[in-house]
């Protein structure tokens, strides 16, 4: 099957009204949506979300960000999807990020810095499980363009 990521827009991208520019970014480039849901994350799954930060100073405020407000869920597939998605969203601090990606033209803050993309093809799997029911990721075959995806 090809590859696929998670990709959440958080709460302050929400709020900052720049779930369509992102969208168009991902869409534009070629990737396939697979799945996308509006949602107010829960405490358990945020916890779950950020597990592997549990020890750091940060992860206390950055679940109780991530549960703040809606995040706009997605899964997206295509060729290398994950490394390209990371790509396009820059690294995680917002002033280290080159213009042309996502944190890069739009953030200034380490704890707020718009965007999550799984990381490898082991966390996509983890985090596509724990954001989405089987039922929920939509199989279907684009009519046209099918170069593209
Ligand atoms: P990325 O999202 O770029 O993969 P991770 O996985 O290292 O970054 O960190 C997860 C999230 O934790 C980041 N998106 C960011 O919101 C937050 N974070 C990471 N490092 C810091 C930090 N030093 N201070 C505050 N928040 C941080």
């Amino acid at each position: 099957m090809t590859e696929r990521s998670f990709v959440a827009i958080k709460p302050d991208g929400v709020e900052r009204k720049l779930t369509g520019e992102i969208i168009k970014r991902i869409e534009q480039k070629g990737f396939k949506m697979v799945a996308m849901k509006f949602i107010k994350p829960s405490q358990e799954l945020a916890e779950e979300h950020y597990g592997e930060h549990k020890e750091k100073p940060f992860y206390k405020g950055l679940v109780e960000f991530i549960t703040s407000g809606p995040v706009v869920a997605m899964v997206w597939e295509g060729k290398d999807v994950i490394a390209t998605i990371r790509k396009m969203v820059g690294v995680t601090d917002p002033l280290k990020s080159d213009p042309g990606t996502i944190r890069g033209d739009f953030g200034i803050s380490i704890g707020r810095n718009i965007i999550h993309a799984s990381d490898k093809l082991e966390s996509a799997k983890k985090e596509i499980s724990l954001w989405f029911s089987q039922d929920e990721l939509v199989e279907y075959t684009p009519t046209l363009d099918k170069w593209i995806y």
